[in-house]
């Protein structure tokens, strides 16, 4: 079976990482829907630097939850059974790779790394970004920005997913509103191309009704339920 996985900010929630439409906790200092756009950047370096520097020192003491292990686990057995799980995500965290996926696509960028605008060098970046920091490779000074992908930019590896959501045989959304595009069309690709396609989710999401099976509840307790289901099934 080959099984095609969209994660979003809900499945990291319960490590301690907000989503995007959850206005407690660290989002109350910052809009991230405002932020998250090459115009913010241009505007005000500082602010988003701020905004995203934060997010990283959370995500380093962030830890991986039972959803992310029990992905990493139904990668593991199916590829060992001439299937797969292609994991897709849209959070810029690293808990998938920490709880043992072996293949992540961070279709919207990684947090833990920084880009520079002058010579497209992506390098490893744990520590507070800021306008002054210096690139690596080239040396140039003012040029380093978070490697995401904001909106207006073209989100990453896009052949990639599309060829693979072509390949499999089901579709699954986990802990994402469907609200943001590309990924929000991915569903009704999946089903034009005759995929199952199922949504795990605290709630139903803003495209639910397209989805033909439905589960409901954090995600650390229904993702580890729906995985032990499809493991019983191989
Ligand atoms: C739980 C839970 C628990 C909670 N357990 N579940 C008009 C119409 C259509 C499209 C457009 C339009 N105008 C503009 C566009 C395009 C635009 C877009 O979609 N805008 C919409 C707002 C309308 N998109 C873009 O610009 C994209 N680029 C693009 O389209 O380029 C053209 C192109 C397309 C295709 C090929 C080639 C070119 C780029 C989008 C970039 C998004 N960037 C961000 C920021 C990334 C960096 C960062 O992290 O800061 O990505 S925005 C933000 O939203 C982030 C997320 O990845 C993304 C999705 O959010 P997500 O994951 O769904 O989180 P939430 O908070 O929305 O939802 C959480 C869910 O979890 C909820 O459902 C909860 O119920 C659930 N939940 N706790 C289970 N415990």
């Amino acid at each position: 079976m080959k099984i095609f996985v969209l994660t979003g900010a809900g499945c990291s929630a319960e490590s301690g990482l907000g989503t995007f439409r959850d206005k407690g906790g660290l989002w109350a200092r910052f809009d991230p829907i405002t932020l998250a756009t090459p115009e913010a950047f241009a505007r005000d370096p500082d602010e988003v630097h701020a905004f995203y520097n934060l997010r990283r020192r959370n995500l380093l003491e962030a830890e991986p939850n039972a959803a992310h292990a029990a992905l990493a686990q139904l990668q593991a057995v199916l590829s060992q059974k001439n299937g797969g799980l292609f994991l897709c995500t849209q959070n810029v965290d690293d808990l998938h790779e920490r709880a043992g996926a072996q293949q992540v696509t961070h279709m919207h960028g990684e947090l833990r790394k920084a880009r520079c605008m002058a010579c497209e060098v992506v390098t490893p970046w744990d520590g507070d970004l800021g306008r002054l920091d210096r690139c690596p490779s080239c040396h140039n000074s003012g040029s380093l920005r978070p490697h995401v992908v904001w909106f207006g930019e073209t989100p990453l590896s896009m052949d990639e997913i599309e060829s693979a959501l072509h390949s499999a045989d089901l579709f699954v959304a986990i802990g994402t509103s469907g609200a943001v595009y590309p990924a929000a069309g991915f569903v009704s690709t999946a089903r034009q191309a005759g995929l199952q396609t199922c949504e795990i989710n605290l709630e139903a999401s803003e495209n639910a009704h397209v989805f033909e099976e439905r589960h409901y509840g954090p995600a650390s307790l229904t993702v580890p339920i729906w995985v032990q289901n499809i493991l019983a099934e191989l």
